[in-house]
């Protein structure tokens, strides 16, 4: 019988990953205000209470993290508590969020924290939002005033999460997100500020913490053609990718936003980056279709041979996550980070061998001597999940909305062994993921 065991090295981070809006409660911001509008939100969901975070049961949850064995989390400090009012600043707020990461130092979980997760103040929303141009220097006013309150317990930032999504879901014409418009020029001024943003941020953060190390959170989604050496779909997955995913992190390479067949120069932006955060759950296989413009030419669809979620939101497809630390290694060369990964999956089915195999591909990856920091699994606990509102179930620890019950499922004590023994074994997988057993310990 096969015994391996694949250890991780020393210090490695084992986290999940929360944000603000899915998780506190009772925020008031463009999403709030989003979520009144009918039709928004699947089943006319709101955020409502979510986690109850604000009302105090980040502690309750901190406590499962840290007994499960996790020795990191990252969380995001929501804008609009901090800056409630363009002309008005609540410290208190800050000083909520010191406590929670105080409260991470007691367990001895590293911090690793965002400073805008998709949402935004009322204030800002009013003015335009992100196309403002002085969205980025508010931005950065903002992140210099967290940064000061918190540095005492943290010194791992993530300026921006997922600025790709946070483009594409509102500017070009998909609808789910606030401000939900369709708009070529809007989405490009918007990803140029953001940019904009991230290097404000980035230089902020170093002027008070020159120890901190700082990168933005980057939606990576494999795009792989139906059909090898199809020289059509080649082009429109090549299309996809370079204009989803790596648009936003070439300009903190290159200082030049190249962006839906535009271009625009953003020299500040330039080697903003001190690790690449990467966050990874699916890939698509790519067919041409002539008549799509609008998609680049594409249709999508998952890899016929991977398994699927509730809704065949997300495909089990592993081997996406090497690929993509593959080739972030050789096009950064910088230490990366896994900062979120995971499966809407109430019943907890898939979601033990989706774990088992994509850390088994973060392993592969450290293999070769790619410096690979940590892996945050999305997420802690169920929280609501945008314009799919609480149709979708990502946490280990499950949560009723209503009670605000928590309900443990199997993948958490899966989670507790890797994190325990800082290794995926042979005796775990067996336990909680034997359907992961033919991939990672084939006799
Ligand atoms: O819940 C989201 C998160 O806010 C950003 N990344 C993807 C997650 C799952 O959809």
């Amino acid at each position: 019988m096969p015994t391996a065991t694949y250890t991780f090295p020393n210090g490695f981070l084992w986290g999940t990953a929360t944000a603000a809006h899915q998780v506190e409660g009772k925020n008031i911001n463009n999403w709030s205000f989003w979520e009144e509008q009918p039709g928004k939100i699947i089943h006319g969901d709101r955020a409502g209470l979510a986690c109850d975070w604000w009302g105090g049961r980040w502690t309750d949850d901190f406590d499962r993290a840290a007994e499960a064995g996790q020795n990191a989390h990252r969380l995001s400090i929501e804008w609009s508590r901090v800056q409630p009012a363009a002309d008005r600043w609540n410290d208190g707020a800050l000083e909520v969020y010191r406590d929670m990461l105080r409260g991470l130092a007691r367990r001895n979980m590293t911090a690793l924290v965002t400073l805008h997760h998709f949402t935004d103040p009322l204030w800002l929303y009013e003015q335009g939002g992100w196309e403002n141009p002085r969205a980025p220097e508010y931005f950065a006013a903002f992140v210099r005033r967290a940064v000061d309150v918190l540095k005492e317990y943290c010194s791992l930032w993530v300026t921006i999460n997922e600025p790709n999504v946070y483009v594409y879901n509102g500017y070009l014409g998909h609808g789910e997100f606030p401000p939900g418009k369709n708009d070529l020029g809007a989405a490009l001024r918007v990803m140029a500020n953001l940019a904009r943003g991230h290097a404000l941020a980035y230089r902020a953060i170093h002027a008070l913490q020159p120890t901190a190390r700082v990168g933005f959170a980057l939606h990576y989604r494999g795009f792989r053609p139906a059909h090898a050496g199809n020289p059509l779909e080649a082009w429109s997955a090549n299309a996809l990718n370079a204009n989803f995913n790596t648009s936003f992190i070439e300009t903190l390479r290159t200082g030049r936003l190249n962006f839906l067949f535009r271009s625009v120069s953003i020299p500040e932006a330039r080697n903003t980056q001190d690790f690449v955060g990467l966050n990874y759950y699916t890939t698509d296989e790519v067919t041409f279709h002539p008549l799509r413009p609008g998609e680049l030419f594409s249709k999508r669809r998952p890899p016929r041979e991977a398994p699927l979620s509730e809704g065949g939101f997300i495909a089990h497809y592993p081997e996406g996550l090497f690929d993509l630390l593959a080739w972030a290694h050789r096009r950064y060369q910088l230490p990366m980070m896994v900062t979120e990964n995971g499966i809407n999956d109430a019943e907890d089915t898939l979601r033990p061998r989706y774990l088992a195999e994509h850390v088994w591909q973060v392993w592969r990856a450290i293999q070769w001597s790619w410096l690979i920091k940590g892996y945050f699994h999305w997420s802690l606990v169920d929280n609501f999940e945008w314009e799919r509102g609480w149709s979708q179930r990502f946490g280990l620890w499950g949560v009723d909305p209503i009670t605000q019950a928590r309900q443990r499922k199997p993948s958490v004590d899966f989670y507790a062994a890797i994190a325990h023994q800082n290794a995926l074994s042979y005796a775990s997988v067996a336990k909680w993921a034997p359907d992961a057993l033919p991939a990672l310990f084939p006799e």
